[in-house]
């Protein structure tokens, strides 16, 4: 049969001529991958195999082929003959579906459709029947998207060039709705900004004009209360600034953007409009509290980030109310969890203060049970699904008594407190922001197309749906990098794998969510730089921990501990992490165990988990645990590594990540992929050199080779091989440790601190607002579709859960 080829534009017109004029190499490469026998085949496999094949072949032509550059933008084939389909992914974001019948020598191009009916196929033996497609693009069509891949992530900046240019230059369209958007403030009952006496555009126009003579004639420095009695009179209420000069810049600032709109000024006017007073920061699984919480099951970064972000929101509230002349105390509410059996943390209290704060808290809102009564044990945070309902309709009479009225801004955390933050929003008609802090879709492999075989432990069904409902009704999402967005030139970001999947015989995501949308902001958090500073500013330092840090690492075993350190003054390399799957630490430790380089260069400190079964209720933990033991046993490691079931508090592991930089170690997070990591900036804040997984945050925080190092979790061998020639340079070179201590310290200092984010989240808070108040009535649609979504396929996979 001779060779039939469709190719659609997307496909270079040299792939077509290089299949015609080399089809039996070409086939012969596709032949090999069928006779694989491998339903489904990974990147890394498609590249690992194409280059066994060439190597065999010395005078191929495939490796500088079209074949080969479409090989190596795919991110995954199905291989069932004569079939072989390809998911191409040529640019970051930017996806197209191939399929080749391999013996009629066939190629074209199909819609994603057809690409996940395919896959289905494989699993469930769909044989084409009827699937429910999810498709949200219809709904974003008059939406302003964003076209180029490093555009992404810079949401408000696109968005503030879109709203001051086109919106603006509609029939004064954007005059009139930035007017209606400058009445619509209050403060319990007080009006903000203008009164109903500017009843259009032009007497908006001529009050300022006024304004600004009269102005100009008083003291600067003058008060709201001095030129209240001329001002309201014409139209004007409180929030334009605390002093004259203030009031006049701000008034200035609006002139221009009634004059010519300019993205800039937009950005300056927006950001100091008073509107953010009350936040509620969702995040109710795990255990949510200030002390003896890090550590135990679900409870890790999520929750030094949130209460580190409080602090600092509470803050730049303050300070942007006091700067616009108002007397109002800014008030945040964390709601979470309340778990009676508290495991001697705070978590049973309904209500607890933030450290730190002025008027924030913890508010705890219990899970109830089908009949209502408050179940009082943990539960594990793939198995909050059937009680978030009736959670969120009880947090939300809590938060609205606990704050007097409903918040200015929600922010949902993690996949449920999203979900919460998405039902709070809608019944409460707020803004609503997004973190996810990690999505477990792209942690477990074929999670989604193995949905059902994980179903008893993950509930990963439900999870998934309710992620494409809360990033779809959110107004904006925050995440920490760019690749938690859009992955990389050749690996696919978190958000960007809920574009396309499929859950087989359930449901088929054609378009689930567009990373072009302008909704994605980067804004990275900080380590808190009370606690992790440099090992060199000794006049900080926590001297009196000493003895306690030196009994931990270099004490006996006991209860909570294994290992004993033989040989003292080697250098320390240390790890700390929630003992996940995940985490890989078992990994590290095996890759210590089979290195004798590095054995002999440095001594091993691990801080995870439990060092006994029985005090970890988590079945992945219990799992981590008994693996460590087998590996310590395995590899005789008690003498070398020091392995610590405990679970330190932030002023502790501050003190320990300074009291291993003196000793000239390291910190290693061998992730198998980490959304951020928090331990990461911490240890690079206090001077130590890091080493650090290549899968997800580290990759964009550390430069390689000069503020850390990457290492690929997947080469064990390789990684031990880096560490060791490390320790072995540092040894010889000991101005190499100090180099690459002063660049972490500076890089964490630079990029990565909590005045910054507070600053920006402010500032976005109020750009969103004001595009959910110009585009609300055009986003029904939407909501209503997520709506039936959530109460279809939601709440019915929530329901098989069980409570
Ligand atoms: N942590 C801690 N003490 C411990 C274990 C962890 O203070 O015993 C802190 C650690 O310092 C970091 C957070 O818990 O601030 C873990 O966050 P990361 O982003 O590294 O990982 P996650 O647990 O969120 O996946
Ligand atoms: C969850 C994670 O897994 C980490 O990678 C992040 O650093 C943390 O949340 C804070 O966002």
């Amino acid at each position: 049969m001779g060779l039939e080829i469709w190719i659609a534009s997307m496909i270079t017109e040299e792939l077509e001529s290089y299949l015609e004029a080399h089809r039996d190499e070409a086939f012969l490469l596709l032949h090999h991958y069928l006779n694989l026998g491998r339903l489904f085949l990974l990147h890394s496999d498609l590249q690992d195999e194409m280059e066994s094949f060439c190597d065999q072949q010395p005078r191929s032509t495939l490796p500088g082929s079209e074949l080969a550059t479409v090989i190596r933008a795919s991110q995954e084939a199905i291989a069932n003959a004569p079939w072989l389909y390809f998911a191409v992914r040529p640019g970051v974001a930017h996806w197209y579906y191939l399929r080749f019948h391999v013996e009629q020598r066939v190629v074209e191009e199909i819609p994603v459709a057809e690409f996940l009916a395919f896959k289905e196929r494989q699993v469930d033996g769909n044989d084409g029947g009827w699937t429910l497609e999810i498709d949200l693009q219809p709904f974003n069509r008059e939406f302003p998207r964003m076209q180029q891949a490093r555009s992404i992530g810079r949401g408000v900046e696109f968005l503030n060039r879109h709203l001051s240019g086109r919106m603006f230059q509609s029939l004064q369209e954007g005059d009139r709705r930035l007017l209606g958007f400058l009445r619509v403030h209050q403060h319990q009952g007080q009006q903000l900004m203008l009164n109903q006496r500017i009843s259009s555009v032009k007497v908006l126009r001529q009050a300022l004009r006024r304004a600004e003579e009269y102005l100009a004639e008083q003291p600067q420095e003058a008060s709201w209360t001095q030129v209240e009695g001329v001002l309201q009179p014409i139209g004007f209420e409180p929030g334009w600034g605390r002093t004259i000069a203030r009031m006049r810049d701000t008034m200035q600032l609006l002139a221009d953007i009634l004059e010519a709109p300019d993205p800039v000024t937009l950005e300056r006017f927006l950001g100091r409009i008073p509107m953010i007073f009350r936040l509620a920061i969702l995040s109710p699984h795990g255990y949510f509290g200030q002390a003896n919480v890090l550590g135990l099951p679900d409870t890790g970064g999520q929750v030094v980030y949130i209460l580190d972000q409080v602090r600092a929101l509470e803050k730049e509230m303050r300070q942007r109310i006091f700067e616009q002349g108002l007397d109002i105390e800014p008030c945040i509410l964390v709601v979470t969890r309340l778990i009676p059996e508290a495991r001697g943390t705070t978590c049973d209290q309904r209500l607890e203060p933030i450290v730190g704060t002025e008027h924030s808290s913890i508010l705890r809102v219990p899970f109830r049970s089908a009949t209502g009564e408050v179940v009082r044990h943990w539960i594990s945070r793939f198995e909050v699904w059937p009680y978030l309902e009736s959670f969120a309709a009880e947090a939300s009479r809590e938060l609205v008594a606990e704050l007097g009225g409903r918040p200015d801004l929600i922010v949902g955390n993690y996949s449920d407190g999203n979900l919460v933050a998405s039902l709070l929003a809608n019944e409460l008609k707020v803004t609503q922001c997004n973190i996810a802090h990690a999505l477990e879709k792209t942690k477990y492999l074929y999670s989604d197309l193995y949905w059902r075989e994980n179903e008893e432990q993950y509930h990963f069904a439900a999870q998934f749906t309710a992620d494409l409902i809360a990033m779809n009704a959110a107004d904006f999402i925050i995440t920490s990098t760019y690749q938690e967005i859009a992955g990389r030139k050749d690996g696919v970001g978190q958000y960007e794998s809920y574009q396309s999947f499929t859950l087989p015989g359930l449901y088929r995501v054609v378009n689930g969510i567009d990373v072009f949308e302008p909704k994605f902001n980067i804004i990275s958090p900080g380590a808190d730089s009370e606690v992790y500073f440099p090992y060199t500013e000794t006049g900080r330092r926590l001297g009196v921990l000493h003895e306690e840090l030196e009994q931990l690492v270099f004490g006996s075993p006991d209860e909570s501990s294994r290992g004993e350190l033989a040989e003292r003054d080697k250098p320390l390399l240390f790890t700390m992490a929630r003992l996940d799957h995940i985490k890989n630490i078992t990994g590290l430790v095996e890759w210590y165990g089979q290195s004798e380089s590095l054995r002999d260069a440095a001594n091993l400190l691990v801080i995870a988990g439990h060092v006994q079964t029985e005090h970890s209720s988590d079945r992945e933990e219990q799992e981590q645990i008994a693996r460590m033991h087998e590996l310590m046993d395995r590899y005789q490691l008690d003498g070398q590594l020091r392995w610590l079931g405990v679970h330190l508090d932030k002023s502790m592991a501050g003190e320990l990540y300074r009291f291993i930089a003196d000793r000239r170690g390291a910190f290693v997070q061998p992730a198998l992929f980490e959304a951020f990591g928090l331990t990461v900036i911490e240890a690079m804040a206090s001077g130590l050199p890091v080493f650090a997984t290549l899968y997800g945050g580290p990759l964009e925080i550390i430069e390689d080779n000069v503020s850390g190092f990457h290492i690929d979790p997947n080469h064990g061998e390789q990684v031990a091989r880096q560490l060791a020639a490390f320790f072995k340079r540092c040894r010889h070179e000991p101005d190499y440790w100090e180099d690459i201590s002063r660049s972490a310290i500076a890089r964490v200092e630079n990029h990565y601190t909590w005045e910054l984010y507070a600053e920006r989240l402010m500032t976005l808070s109020r750009i969103y607002g004001f595009w959910r108040y110009v585009t609300d009535p055009e986003r029904t649609e939407t909501r209503r579709y997520l709506e039936m979504f959530y109460g279809l396929q939601f709440r019915t996979l929530a329901e098989k859960i069980p409570r």
